[in-house]
């Protein structure tokens, strides 16, 4: 495969940015190799600056549900465009924004747009912070909620990739607000509670957890874990910046039957543009400023351009369910054909899938929190992300992420996709 053009443009662009890429995971660190430039994307595929193409499985990583350039998100970015991009004032599309979510996800009474998932989750820590008058909050270890100070403590994606627990330049005032529980162990949480009474503001968790690979909270874990925050009055926070609008109509909180306090959204409700949110309950979101003393802000913040996209995106939802019966379906295939293969080659590597998110993990214990992701042989994965993309499959360049299954990929695509895993694996075993 060539990829000369890639390789000329990663070595220029680390003369100009740190590592030559705009975010970690992208530089391929954990896989070893060059990052792959690419040049264009159309429904399930990607080209690369070579001219090749792949089959992507990133999807930008979570926002292309419906796969890369669907023509009605171009349509509406083009007529919005019309009009120009950004007012910094407020705007129709904005309201119909807001109103859209709060029908489509029922725990949401108010919301605040935002341009990124950090954005969100760290604005909805700070607003329960402030609505409780309380400092401290719990996260788990091995979920990732965006690079705010107080989240970079043993997070999981690209840090945990990294084995990087604790980021430098994180203040240990920040670390001591934040602490740390083991996902589907409500003892640990019990623990954190006893020990820090009426001091923790929130817990934030992603309910199904994509940034230690693919983990799905346990139904009796997660209603414990509301039963507790509501006796002990803690903000329970949704991370659904990847979950929202991808496991169904209402994220991952419709699927599991929870209602949060509050929830974060990103990636879908951009349609691929910078887009982020959080919302929940009335009396919480009233403490957001200017209506509430809780400062949060942002010059592109709801920006028409990005609205329309995001409109187009929610819309479409909303008028098409049956959109998540075709995304299980597409899953489905995918996951028989991968058991089919680790099965005829006699491997138990763990393979999660939640709707049409997913790992396979190069360990042969069952993956169920952070610890026993840990246990992959990333090395392995390395391999095997390399042998796949050679056979023109591009999946997340990290063990520890999850890949995304788009409307757009076809039986072709997913057949081709499970002779390569097929191929891959045997040529690394
Ligand atoms: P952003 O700030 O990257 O838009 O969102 C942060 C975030 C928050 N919460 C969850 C559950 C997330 O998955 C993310 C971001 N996800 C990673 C992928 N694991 C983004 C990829 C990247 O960092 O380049």
């Amino acid at each position: 495969m060539n990829l000369s053009k890639s390789e000329t443009l990663f070595t220029e662009a680390k003369k100009y940015i740190p590592g030559g890429v705009n975010s970690p995971v992208r530089a391929f660190k954990s896989v070893g190799g060059s990052p792959v430039f690419m040049q264009r994307g159309e429904g399930s595929k990607l080209f690369d600056v070579d001219g090749n193409e792949y089959v992507d499985y990133i999807g930008s990583w979570g926002p292309h549900l419906f796969g890369h350039n669907p023509s009605f998100i171009k349509d509406a970015l083009l007529s919005s465009l019309e009009n120009g991009t950004s007012f910094g004032a407020p705007t129709e599309a904005e309201v119909k924004m807001a109103k859209l979510i709060t029908e489509l996800v029922p725990s949401v009474e108010m919301v605040r747009m935002v341009n990124s998932g950090t954005e969100a989750t760290m604005s909805a820590v700070r607003v329960a912070r402030g609505y409780t008058g309380r400092e401290k909050f719990i996260k788990f270890e091995g979920c990732y909620h965006g690079h705010a100070d107080y989240f970079l403590i043993k997070a999981g994606s690209g840090a945990l990739t990294f084995g990087v627990p604790t980021s430098p330049g994180v203040t240990s005032g920040n670390a001591a607000d934040t602490l740390i529980a083991d996902y589907n162990n409500i003892d640990s949480i019990k623990a954190l509670v006893k020990e820090n009474k009426n001091q923790i503001a929130a817990v934030i968790i992603e309910p199904v957890a994509g940034n230690m690979g693919t983990v799905r909270s346990t139904d009796e874990f997660v209603r414990e874990l509301r039963e507790i925050c509501s006796e002990e009055k803690i903000v329970l926070i949704f991370d659904e910046v990847m979950t929202g609008f991808r496991l169904s109509k209402g994220g991952a909180q419709e699927l599991l039957g929870i209602t949060p306090d509050l929830s974060t959204f990103g990636k879908i409700i951009g349609g691929g543009l910078p887009v982020g949110a959080f919302g929940g309950k009335k009396e919480i979101m009233e403490f957001v400023s200017p209506q509430g003393p809780v400062y949060q802000a942002g010059t592109l913040s709801g920006n028409p351009l990005a609205m329309s996209a995001g409109l187009a995106v929610l819309s479409y939802i909303k008028e098409n369910p049956d959109v998540y019966n075709k995304l299980e379906e597409k899953s489905k295939l995918l996951e028989d054909g991968f058991n089919e293969n680790l099965k005829s080659l006699n491997k138990k590597f763990a393979f999660n899938r939640v709707g049409s998110m997913g790992t396979l993990f190069f360990t042969e214990q069952p993956v169920t929190d952070f610890n026993s992701a840990f246990t992959s042989d990333t090395k392995l994965y390395g391999k095997f992300f390399h042998e796949m993309l050679n056979r023109g499959i591009y999946l997340a360049p990290a063990q520890f992420e999850a890949f995304f299954i788009s409307l757009s990929h076809t039986g072709e695509d997913l057949n081709k996709t499970i002779k390569a895993q097929y191929e891959s694996l045997k040529a690394i075993l």
